[in-house]
């Protein structure tokens, strides 16, 4: 009786064609009645422009702008997809960040002539780094921690898990800028966070600009990544932790002179297993090529926290090759601790084909005896086919250290683009180019990429 009746006043709405009615009798609100309230979550948010509070079903949105307003998380297996072109910024007031939980995925595709961009909600020219959070995705790939680890930055959502391939969506064409609100003391959310986010995920063409902690901080998990820029970070350009194994390939780091944490050392890359350097497994064990990193190179009024170009250190792993280091003040290639000097000189961990400078130490290594500085640097010019210059310049890039305008590609006869500078053997899973360091002769940072969000109009 329940389902002819019904039946008869679908048909009989069918020909009105006004009310909504599904086969069990029960009428949707669709938002054009109902004293204000909205349909669906996406449908708020579309009429307000604003996301707040838990994003916990599917939520498409149309290209615009929309404010971030206080901590908002991606739950409870939901999806939250932004157009190309979107502009995300934050509240002023209730400092944003979005946060993607386990099981929940982020689909934020630009394009090249149509970034998203995720700013501050301040005017051109009163931006500043922590202006808000940053993105923090979440997903179920290993770590090496015993427990289930709690994200940093005052989020207290978990991450984690048994499975490597993973998915937390699609970030591509994105830039993130002036985030890293100090949400406790000394525990800054970094531009984008990674907490044990799997294989599955994608993330390319990504640029941190002004963040007031790391830039990129990967904890544990197996994602790769490609086409990643970290520019005027404050604390480290890629920190990895925890277990991290991915790959990445094309990378850029440009540092401000005058701007760091005033805290921590400001690193291009810092790299622990854990804290305390145990060797809990999976190893922390970024695979890593062609990245240009550009430093301070002693620049007028350098800020004294801007520290070493790579920082191995607390028993970690690592593969480093086909790229530039240069213009960090304190040390090019740098590794401490027993562990991390075992793993290279057994050559778990290796640093092949780059061409290195720094403006104190190329090489440095500390808190172990089992090997010293000037032996690392015999085997990196004398096995490894890395080259050593005592200035920047020697490199030959065409105007890396420009902070509002800067061209990465190498100047005719760069060492970079020399015979034989690169090498992808042994290497799986890498795009094998001719040239060391991320850029050759197509600029992949054109039409998406800014220098200049201080001042650019959103
Ligand atoms: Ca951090
Ligand atoms: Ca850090
Ligand atoms: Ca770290
Ligand atoms: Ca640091």
């Amino acid at each position: 009786m329940k389902k002819s009746f019904s039946l008869i006043l679908l048909a009989a709405t069918m020909i009105t064609g006004c009310v909504k009615v599904d086969i069990d009798d029960s009428v949707t609100n669709n938002g054009s009645s109902g004293g204000g309230t909205f349909g669906t979550l996406q449908e708020q948010i579309i009429a307000t422009k604003v996301l707040t509070g838990n994003i916990d079903e599917v939520v498409e949105l149309p290209k615009g702008k929309y404010t971030l307003k206080g901590y908002v998380f991606v739950t409870d297996r939901a999806t939250l997809r932004f157009a190309a072109g979107s502009i995300i910024v934050s509240d002023t007031v209730q400092k944003g960040a979005l946060i993607v939980e386990r099981n929940s995925r982020l689909f934020a595709e630009g394009t090249e002539t149509e970034p998203i961009i995720f700013t501050s909600g301040k005017a051109p020219g009163s931006r500043t780094p922590g202006d808000w959070g940053g993105i923090v995705l979440l997903g179920n790939a290993p770590t090496n921690r015993s427990t289930t680890p709690i994200i940093e930055g005052g989020i207290n959502s978990q991450y984690g898990g048994n499975i490597p391939t993973d998915n937390s969506g699609v970030l591509k064409y994105v830039r993130i800028e002036f985030a890293g609100i100090a949400a406790d003391p000394n525990s800054e959310i970094n531009g984008l966070t990674l907490g044990g986010v799997g294989s599955g995920t994608t993330l390319e063409n990504i640029q941190v600009s002004y963040g007031n902690d790391d830039a990129y901080e990967f904890f544990g998990g197996t994602v790769n990544a490609k086409n990643l820029i970290a520019f005027a970070t404050a604390d480290d350009d890629y920190d990895f932790d925890f277990g991290y194994t991915g790959r990445i390939q094309f990378g850029i780091t440009l540092r401000d002179p005058q701007f760091v944490d005033g805290g921590d050392a400001g690193n291009g890359i810092e790299c622990d297993n854990d804290g305390t350097g145990t060797v809990a497994t999976p190893r922390t064990r970024p695979v890593l090529s062609n990245f240009t990193f550009c430093g301070p190179n002693g620049a007028a009024n350098t800020a004294a926290n801007h520290n070493f170009n790579t920082r191995w250190r607390r028993s970690t792993l690592f593969v480093l090759r086909n790229s530039i280091l240069m213009g960090y003040q304190k040390a090019g290639f740098q590794f401490e601790s027993d562990s991390t000097a075992q793993g290279y000189i057994d050559g778990r961990s290796s640093f092949r084909h780059n061409l290195v400078h720094a403006v104190a130490d190329p090489y440095r290594v500390s808190s172990t005896s089992l090997i010293n500085a000037a032996a690392v640097q015999a085997q990196a010019e004398g096995v490894d086919s890395c080259r050593t210059f005592s200035s920047a310049d020697a490199i030959m890039l065409e105007s890396p250290f420009n902070l509002t305008a800067p061209n990465f590609a190498p100047k005719a006869g760069s060492p970079a683009t020399a015979a034989n500078a690169a090498s992808f053997t042994g290497l799986s899973n890498f795009t094998p180019t001719t040239y060391v360091g991320a850029v050759g002769s197509t600029n992949w940072l054109q039409g998406w990429t800014s220098f200049t969000p201080k001042t650019n109009v959103y």
